[in-house]
């Protein structure tokens, strides 16, 4: 007998019978999850759908709280977000990368007592040209008594987070998660429209030989940063001892989803561009929601200096550099900073 498949659904009702999650967070995954799968319709149909391209009316382009142009397909996937999670009586609020401000789940409908943090769709520099994007998504406590939360409520350490995820849109679309007890990657199969648990407790390997950075910004980093990768650089001639291949897609959920599927090291680091802003990937719906899935599946993550999850936000769209994956690589790029802080004073 072939063993048989099993869905997201059978999947969250067995971590609920365990005792891992309640009924209202199992009902919140599967809305994320029916959300991103009319994303990724969307981004399937591409050209054909009338979804490619800047949003915004003819000559006026539509810039996002972020100062970034909007995408059509930025906007289409944050409304397909926002109405989805409305109604189910699961959140009390939600935030988005696309929103000035977090919003309260309209009086209407039922609150519940979560709230969902997402970046609709990560990598929209990427959309155009056919290359994986993907949706990130982030999940808190609301915090006791508030019945209508705002930005404020929201300004909660990763380490609070009771789950996280993210899909990826690419040759397969694959919606990777963590309640908590391992992260586990589910891929659609889109003649059913389910999503398949297709890898239970990924594990990234310790040890790795590959980095994705934006190497264009190598003279805008700091100097610790220059000797991580310029040591990088001199492979097994150098002090790492081993020579190191590079990846960067651009599409932070495509490169840390092959970060989780067989290792390597992400970093976005400080540079003086970004410096003035804190850094480039915002902390609540990017850099804390893979965090937490790194470390589930025996990852590390910090800013280069803390441990991600440990730091205190203090806006909703704070940024952050970022550093995450293997955990001896991590470390080794933590070092660099440390001990330049140290011999610095
Ligand atoms: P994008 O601006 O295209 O949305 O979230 C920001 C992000 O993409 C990440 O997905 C990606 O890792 C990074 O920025 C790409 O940065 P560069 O443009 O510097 O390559």
């Amino acid at each position: 007998m072939t063993q048989a498949q099993i869905s997201l659904t059978r999947f969250l009702i067995e971590e609920q019978r365990a005792g891992r999650i309640n009924p209202e967070l199992r009902l919140l995954v599967e809305v994320v999850a029916r959300a991103c799968k009319r994303i990724s319709i969307a981004v399937g149909k591409g050209a054909l759908g009338g979804v490619l391209g800047e949003a915004g009316e003819a000559g006026q382009a539509s810039i996002n709280v972020q100062g970034e142009a909007q995408k059509k397909l930025d906007v289409l996937s944050n409304e397909i977000l926002l109405e989805a999670n409305a109604w189910g009586g699961h959140l009390a609020g939600l935030a988005s990368e696309e929103m000035d401000h977090s919003q309260p789940i309209p009086d209407v409908y039922p609150r519940g007592n979560y709230l969902l943090l997402f970046d609709p769709l990560d990598g929209s520099s990427n959309i155009d040209v056919n290359v994986s994007v993907g949706t990130i998504f982030s999940v808190l406590r609301c915090p006791e008594g508030v019945t209508t939360p705002d930005d404020a409520h929201f300004l909660q350490p990763g380490s609070a987070q009771v789950a996280a995820g993210y899909c990826v849109y690419g040759p397969q679309t694959t919606l990777v998660l963590t309640v908590g007890h391992g992260t586990h990657a589910f891929t659609l199969d889109r003649e059913v429209g389910s999503f398949i648990l297709t890898t239970r407790g990924m594990r990234i390997p310790e040890e790795t030989r590959e980095f994705a950075v934006n190497l264009s910004n190598q003279r805008f980093w700091e100097t610790p940063m220059q000797q991580y990768v310029g040591d990088l650089l001199r492979g097994k001639d150098g002090p790492r001892g081993k020579d190191f291949n590079m990846r960067w897609v651009a599409s932070m959920v495509a490169d840390v989803h092959r970060i989780l599927t067989r290792g390597g090291i992400f970093s976005y680091p400080l540079d003086s561009k970004c410096a003035p802003k804190g850094g480039k990937l915002r902390l609540m719906y990017e850099a804390n929601p893979m965090a937490f899935l790194v470390e589930q599946a025996g990852g590390a993550a910090s800013t280069g200096r803390a441990r991600m999850l440990d730091v205190q936000p203090t806006g909703l769209h704070m940024r952050v550099p970022v550093f995450l994956g293997s955990k001896a690589e991590v470390e080794a790029a933590v070092a660099y900073h440390l001990r330049h802080d140290a011999a610095a004073g």
